[in-house]
């Protein structure tokens, strides 16, 4: 069985403890369940992590591509917070892994302040998800499944 890695970026372990207008009210916990259950659908394990730190995340970038490099990853979900509008350091270590990586915001981020609305991931991204609440995740989950096929 192979794994749906899913990393979280800074300040989503404050998911569904305020801006729920923007947000929702779920918590990362709940959104974890949420993958999980997703996950068992479409028969993947789960690896779901989240720092608030830029070079943990490169380091999980770099950790990730070995694993799909020896097949037991299927792909990667990244919600990169604030960083999908700052960080080169993330779109070089994923164009350096060549995984196939789903970009992911919980909020439409076209629809809020123009500086959300350029994103250094998209690009080194196979696909970008947006909009559709804390269940993008799952919606997310299904199309890393699609792209096994
Ligand atoms: O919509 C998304 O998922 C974002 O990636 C969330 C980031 C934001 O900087 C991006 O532009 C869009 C922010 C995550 C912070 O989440 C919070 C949740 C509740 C309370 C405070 C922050």
């Amino acid at each position: 069985m192979k794994t749906a890695l899913i990393l979280n970026g800074p300040n989503l372990n404050l998911l569904g403890t305020r801006e729920p207008q923007v947000y929702g009210d779920k918590t990362l916990a709940d959104v974890e369940v949420l993958c999980q259950q997703a996950c068992a659908t479409h028969g993947f394990a789960l690896d779901f992590r989240q720092s608030n730190h830029e070079g943990v995340l490169v380091d999980w970038l770099h950790e990730a591509g070995r694993a799909y490099a020896s097949g037991s990853l299927a792909g990667v979900i990244l919600n990169a917070g604030a960083y999908t509008h700052t960080s080169i350091a993330l779109h070089d270590a994923i164009k350096g892994t060549g995984i196939p990586l789903v970009e992911l915001h919980i909020s439409n981020v076209h629809a809020r302040e123009a500086f959300r609305h350029h994103s250094y991931i998209s690009p080194a991204a196979k696909a970008v998800m947006a909009g559709f609440g804390v269940n993008g995740y799952a919606l997310a989950i299904a199309g890393l499944a699609g792209l096994q096929a």
